[in-house]
């Protein structure tokens, strides 16, 4: 196994921001050193809980020049790509599990330019994506069951992790292999000695202090973890 040839990309989840001032919340993150910003779309269908929708982050798009990390958790999916590529999304994720045609999903993202990756909750294994791997961008690994923010991160995802880390590899192709739900530090290393390289955070950062020190502790905590 070799390490992703991706320097970490980290992502702070606006879900866990203060809801009242969005834009200025953006701007403190890229301040203290955010490399992308995840945006987590519920609609109280696919998970048990509903965020917002594409005219917030049309709202939101002109407000930062981070790259936009929009994370998909509706069902149906597909009426919805179009909307969510105008608003300024850069990558669009969406679940394996939302829909009977991920195939088709894919293609849809890919027409309209966006950047595109593949979603798997806890329970689906890393199998799912096996057929997908030829066109997609992003492999985004939930360490949660999706639908709230703080919650404990599942460490039983970490061997399929590190599967989906030997599947990446052996594809040739340049794909990100992204988590997201409870990372902290602690699990940041695990999930990077694993085989991880793009990494959301939404409490761990939003709900410390001071953002700054809360990237670096994530940053700090992956540097030099090598994948066992
Ligand atoms: C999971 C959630 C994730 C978000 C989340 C991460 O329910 O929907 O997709 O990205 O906000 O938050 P945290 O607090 O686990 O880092
Ligand atoms: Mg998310």
């Amino acid at each position: 196994m070799t390490l992703s040839p991706h320097p970490l990309a980290i992502a702070p989840s606006l879900l866990a921001g203060d809801f009242s001032r969005l834009a200025d919340e953006i701007a403190a993150v890229e301040k203290a050193g955010a490399d992308w910003l995840h945006l987590d779309i519920m609609d109280g269908h696919f998970v048990p809980n509903i965020s917002f929708g594409p005219s917030v982050v049309k709202a939101l798009r002109p407000h930062t020049k981070l790259f936009f990390d929009v994370h998909l958790m509706i069902s149906p999916v597909d009426p919805y790509i179009e909307a969510f590529a105008e608003a300024g999304a850069d990558q669009i994720l969406v679940h394996a599990e939302a829909g009977p045609h991920l195939h088709r999903t894919l293609q849809l993202i890919k027409h309209y330019g966006k950047m595109a990756g593949v979603v798997l909750n806890p329970a689906t294994p890393a199998i799912a994506i096996a057929d997908v791997l030829d066109m997609i961008d992003q492999v985004l690994v939930m360490t949660v069951n999706p639908g709230f923010g703080g919650q404990k991160f599942i460490a039983s995802q970490l061997p399929k992790i590190a599967e989906i880390r030997r599947m990446i590899d052996a594809s040739g192709r340049s794909i990100r292999l992204e988590i997201d739900g409870g990372i902290n530090a602690e699990t940041a290393r695990q999930v990077v000695q694993a085989g991880a390289d793009t990494l959301v955070a939404g409490t761990s950062i939003f709900g410390a202090p001071n953002y700054a020190d809360a990237i670096g502790a994530i940053r700090a905590a992956c540097s030099g973890a090598s994948i066992t």
